[in-house]
């Protein structure tokens, strides 16, 4: 990955090739920031044998399509939604970049005739591992059939869904697939009035030579 920020996003792929039991090296290697480390990154994949490259980056996303033209091992691009938690801005859009990682999906896919890199789409780490795992299932039959019962394990867990919609009715299923989400935006509004109130209480001349007062003051 690009930067130790696209863990976030990367760690998906990770999760889903241990439970496939599919070793992987996991690094930071960024074409822009290390461009020596780039080079010699590619040159320790060949020698260590390894089959699939997966490179998530985000941004001006040239990771994936650098690396892949210093080696001819296959490479799958992660686009990536840069999001940055350190932004001094508290608004949720502030911590997004720009293009919504459209930046990065272009980036990786519009690359030269002749130097060719696939990509899955933006965030999508899990299926870019999914994707590799099916490259390696051409030379291992075991992972064949792993993937085969990962198909039947996706198309029995659809059903079971659809029987529960069928018995429940839509507006029952669909409001207890999300209670949760209306359960966090609950507790949202109630932080919200709490946050409110307890700034109100600084006002009161009661409070302003009090502890509890430069609390206040701090969390408002
Ligand atoms: P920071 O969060 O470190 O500022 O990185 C990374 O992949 C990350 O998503 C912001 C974003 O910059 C991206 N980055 C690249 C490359 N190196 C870092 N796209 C590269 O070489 O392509």
């Amino acid at each position: 990955m690009g930067s130790s920020s696209d863990s976030r996003i990367m760690q998906g792929a990770g999760e889903i090739l241990d439970e496939f039991k599919i070793k992987h090296e996991d690094q930071i290697v960024s074409a822009h920031r290390t461009p020596t480390r780039l080079d010699e990154y590619a040159k320790h994949a060949e020698k260590m044998g390894f089959k699939i490259i997966i490179a998530g980056a985000g941004g001006a996303a040239h990771l994936p399509g650098m690396i892949a033209s210093h080696t001819i091992i296959p490479v799958i691009g992660v686009p990536i939604l840069v999001y940055n938690d350190k932004h001094t801005k508290k608004t949720d859009s502030s911590k997004f970049s720009a293009f919504g990682g459209l930046d990065s999906l272009l980036s990786i896919t519009e690359m030269p005739s002749g130097s060719s890199v696939v990509s899955v789409g933006i965030n999508k780490a899990s299926n870019a591992a999914i994707y590799a795992m099916k490259i390696l299932a051409n030379e291992f039959p075991d992972l064949k059939k792993k993937l085969r019962q990962h198909k039947s394990d996706q198309h029995n867990s659809v059903m079971k869904e659809s029987e529960q919609l069928k018995k429940q009715g839509l507006s029952k299923f669909a409001k207890k697939k999300f209670k949760w989400t209306t359960s966090i935006k609950w507790i949202e509004y109630f932080s919200f009035l709490v946050h409110q109130l307890t700034c109100l209480l600084a006002l009161f001349p009661e409070f302003q030579d009090s502890m509890l007062h430069q609390l206040i003051q701090r969390w408002c």
